[in-house]
C-alpha cells in the first residue's frame, strides 16, 4: 500500500445521501488501512460497528448567553484545527460545500499549508444554496480555496461552473455503492406482508422535500393501478409527508399505499420493489437509483440532473420530461407487463451498478485524487 493517510472527513452526518456517501467512503477507506477522523456534530447514522481505524470527534457548540444564533460553523472550523493538530492529519476531506468548505479553509489557516483540503460537492449545495445571492461569494471561495474539488456527476460540474463561475478543475467522482451490501437480498416473506403474488411493488425512498416531486410518485401510481395490480411503498419522511397523504386519500388510494418511514436496512427494503419511482425535479445524482440499481430494481424517473449519466433510458430502466407523469406511468406498465424486457432489464442494471459504480472503483478514484494534492506518486490497484 502507498503511504497510509490520515484523513479527517465532515459531513452532515444525521441525513441525506451527502451523509451516506462520506460515512461509506470513511469505511472503507478505513477498510484499505487508511486512519479516518470523522469531525460531525454527531455520530454519523451509517458508521454501524465499531472498526479499526475509525476515530469520532464530536463538535460542541458554545451557546453563551450573548449569542442569539450559536456559532456552529466557528466550533467545527476550530474542531478541525485542533483535531488536524493533534492528530497529525494529512488532509481534511469535506462533503457538502454549506459551510464545510468554509470551514476547512479557516482550519488550514490555523493549521498551515501542509493541511491538504479535498472538498466534495453533492447537489444542493450548488443547484440551491448557490443560487442565494447572500451565500454565491461564499461558496465560490469555499470552492476556490480548496486544494481539490470533486462533484458528483458531470452535470453538477457543470452547474456549478455555470452558475458560480469557477475555473478551477472539478473532478467527477460518482456516488457508488459497496457490492457486498447492494445485492438482490432474498426477500420472500418480508414481500408478501406487502402485496400478494399478482401484484407488483412500486417504492420511493426520499428525505419527501418539494424536489423529489412526491404528488408525481403518486400520480404515476394512480395511473399504473389501474391498469397493473400493485402497490406503493413510501420510504423515508420529511415535509411534503401530509401533503401526500392528502393527495393519496383523494384518489381513494389509501388501501393500496404504505408509509415505512425511515429505514435502516435499505438493501433488504429495496429488494421486494419491481420498480423504483424517481421523478425529482432536480437531483445531481440520485444515490437511491443506484442502490436500486444494484439490487437488481430498475428506476423509472424524470430527465433532471444527474439521472441520465446513472440510468440508462430503455436499458437499466426509463426516463421522461419532469412532469410527464402519464410517460411515467406508461414505461412503468410497459416494464411491469413484459416479463422478457424486466428480466432483461434487472440483468442490465446488476452489470452496470457492478461494473460502473462499485465501491473499488470510487475509493480508488478518491484515493488518486488524496495522493495528489499531497504530492505522493502512487499506484492504486482496483481489485477485479
Ligand atoms: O437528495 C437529497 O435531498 C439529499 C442530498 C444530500 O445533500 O445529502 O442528496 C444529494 O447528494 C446525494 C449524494 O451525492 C445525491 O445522490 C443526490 O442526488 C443529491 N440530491 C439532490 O441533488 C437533490
Amino acid at each position: 500500500m502507498a503511504k497510509r493517510l490520515k484523513i479527517g472527513i465532515t459531513c452532515y452526518p444525521t441525513l441525506g445521501g451527502s451523509g451516506v456517501v462520506a460515512t461509506e467512503l470513511g469505511k472503507l477507506l478505513a477498510e484499505k488501512g487508511h486512519e479516518i477522523h470523522f469531525i460531525t456534530h454527531s455520530v454519523p447514522f451509517r458508521l454501524g460497528q465499531f472498526q479499526k481505524n475509525i476515530f469520532y470527534h464530536e463538535v460542541e457548540v458554545n451557546d453563551y448567553y450573548v449569542f442569539r444564533y450559536p456559532p456552529y460553523d466557528l466550533s467545527l472550523a476550530s474542531k478541525m484545527a485542533q483535531v488536524a493538530k493533534m492528530q497529525k492529519l494529512d488532509l481534511l476531506h469535506v462533503h457538502y460545500a454549506v459551510p464545510h468548505a468554509v470551514c476547512a479553509y479557516l482550519a488550514k489557516q490555523m493549521v498551515g499549508d501542509e493541511l491538504r483540503t479535498v472538498t466534495t460537492l453533492h447537489g444542493t449545495d450548488i443547484t440551491v444554496l448557490a443560487q442565494d445571492e447572500s451565500l454565491k461569494d461564499l461558496i465560490r471561495m469555499g470552492i476556490n480555496k480548496s486544494d481539490a474539488v470533486t462533484a458528483v456527476s458531470n452535470d453538477l460540474i457543470k452547474e456549478t461552473r455555470e452558475l458560480l463561475d469557477i475555473d478551477k478543475p472539478i473532478e467527477l467522482t460518482y456516488n457508488f455503492v459497496d457490492k457486498r451490501v447492494y445485492y438482490p437480498r432474498e426477500c420472500s416473506s418480508l414481500r408478501s406482508d406487502f402485496a400478494s403474488k399478482d401484484e407488483k411493488i412500486l417504492m420511493h425512498i426520499s428525505n419527501f422535500r418539494p424536489v423529489k416531486r412526491l404528488n408525481d410518485v403518486v400520480d404515476i401510481f394512480a395511473k399504473v393501478v389501474k391498469e397493473v395490480p400493485s402497490r406503493l411503498l413510501l420510504v423515508g419522511e420529511g415535509p411534503d409527508l401530509p401533503k401526500v397523504q392528502m393527495r393519496i386519500n383523494q384518489l381513494g388510494l389509501q388501501d393500496r399505499v404504505h408509509f415505512l418511514g425511515k429505514q435502516d436496512d435499505v438493501a433488504q427494503v429495496i429488494s421486494i420493489a419491481d420498480v423504483m419511482l424517481l421523478p425529482s425535479e432536480k437531483e445531481s445524482f440520485g444515490l437511491v437509483a443506484l442502490e436500486a440499481m444494484a439490487c437488481g430494481v430498475p428506476t423509472i424517473g424524470s430527465i433532471a440532473g444527474g439521472i441520465p449519466e446513472l440510468v440508462t433510458h430503455g436499458e437499466t430502466g426509463f426516463l421522461s420530461p419532469i412532469g410527464d407523469t402519464d410517460d411515467m406511468a406508461y414505461n412503468a406498465i410497459k416494464l411491469l407487463r413484459s416479463e422478457g424486457m424486466y428480466a432483461k432489464v434487472r440483468e442490465a442494471c446488476l452489470n452496470r451498478a457492478r461494473k460502473q459504480f462499485c465501491n473499488d472503483l470510487i475509493t480508488a478514484e478518491y484515493e488518486r485524487i488524496y495522493y495528489k494534492v499531497l504530492g505522493i506518486e502512487a499506484d492504486i490497484a482496483v481489485p477485479v
